[in-house]
């Protein structure tokens, strides 16, 4: 007999009425029943579905049990409140929890829409304009390579995004400035997965454009971004950086919050982890989506979510974040961040 079925059948028992009750516990309950005259047969089993086999129809047996008794219960109840069974067990019902990428994609979106930002989003699947030529990758840049990129179709460079930027290279092309929009989202790259790579994360990249942003806009607003998502007195240092997209590029690290500056593994003995990495849109950038950088300029950044939330909650295994792993999950439970 199909498991399956008689599975159907236990959750769809009529059993609003004693003599359907009668009945129910007749077919799965009662010796000779269907589920005692199963698990009679197991023995006829070869060794290894049995095992399986068993606890399917155990759990069969719990289940018709529960039905039962949480209908007489609930009849009980309702013919008399107050004679009804305060011991009675309660039904556990097994309660979620938010991803840890969700609750800081969430704590980081929040902070930058109290300081005007939006959202935007665009498809994972792309091509090669959106995601490197109008961003002014080099026609040889490395990232361009099967190496580091999965191609959906190669010959026509449709490929899975490498980050997000292509979504604000789509959002430039629709609308004029002003811009101020926050483009989170799934990237791809191909890696060999490790604890510190895998195939995809996620990315919150931010795009402001407008006449006369400046780079003393750019940092006011990552030192406010960063003062309030690590906390007032956390020091920031800037380094000079490279990146295709933007000219005056940084990258912005913080002092390393697991040892307070003094040298740990997580900061490598620097005292400073990476956050975030930005700079000013490239000319060519603005101009190859529509915008005359006569006219106006912005600035852009980037930063990782598996990293932000490694870095707070001290994951040491990116892998971790894919596994569906109940006891990681669970850890986050009722967090509000
Ligand atoms: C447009 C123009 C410029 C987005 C930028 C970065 C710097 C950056 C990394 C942070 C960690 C990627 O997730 S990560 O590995 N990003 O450092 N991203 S500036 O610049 C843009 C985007 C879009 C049109």
């Amino acid at each position: 007999m199909e498991l399956a079925a008689l599975e159907k059948e236990i959750i769809e028992w009529d059993l609003s009425t004693p003599e359907a009750q009668q009945r129910f516990r007749q077919r799965f309950l009662k010796r000779g029943g269907v589920l005692d005259t199963l698990l009679g047969q197991l023995k006829d089993f070869p060794p290894a579905e049995r095992k399986e086999r068993g606890s399917y129809l155990n759990r069969l047996k719990e289940l018709a049990q529960q039905r039962l008794a949480s209908t007489q219960a609930a009849q009980a109840h309702q013919e008399n409140p107050t004679l009804s069974d305060p011991t009675f067990p309660a039904f556990y019902i097994e309660a979620g929890s938010r991803h840890p990428l969700s609750l800081v994609e969430e704590r980081i979106i929040r902070i930058f829409q109290r300081i005007g930002y939006t959202l935007a989003d665009g498809p994972e699947i792309e091509d090669d304009w959106h995601n490197f030529s109008a961003l002014n990758f080099e026609p040889d840049h490395p990232a361009r390579d099967m190496q580091d990129t999965f191609f959906v179709d190669p010959a026509r460079g449709i490929l899975l995004r490498t980050h997000t930027s292509t979504v604000q290279v789509r959002v430039m092309e629709r609308q004029k400035p002003p811009i101020r929009i926050l483009a989170p989202g799934r990237v791809y790259r191909h890696e060999t997965i490790s604890a510190r790579a895998h195939v995809y994360f996620h990315q919150i990249e931010g795009l402001y454009v407008d006449e006369e942003v400046s780079a003393a806009d750019l940092k006011a607003t990552l030192e406010y971004f960063i003062h309030s998502f690590f906390g007032e007195g956390t020091k920031i240092r800037w380094r000079a950086s490279y990146f295709p997209f933007t000219e005056m590029s940084a990258e912005v690290d913080i002092g390393c919050l697991i040892c307070g500056g003094s040298g740990c593994p997580v900061c490598k003995h620097t005292g400073w982890v990476e956050v975030l990495g930005c700079g000013m849109v490239d000319p060519n950038v603005l101009s190859a989506c529509g915008i005359n950088p006569e006219r106006y300029a912005g600035f852009a950044f980037g930063l990782g979510v598996e990293r932000l939330t490694q870095l707070i909650f001290g994951i040491p295994d990116l892998r971790l974040f894919g596994q569906n792993n109940l006891q990681f999950l669970q850890s986050f439970r009722g967090y509000a961040l």
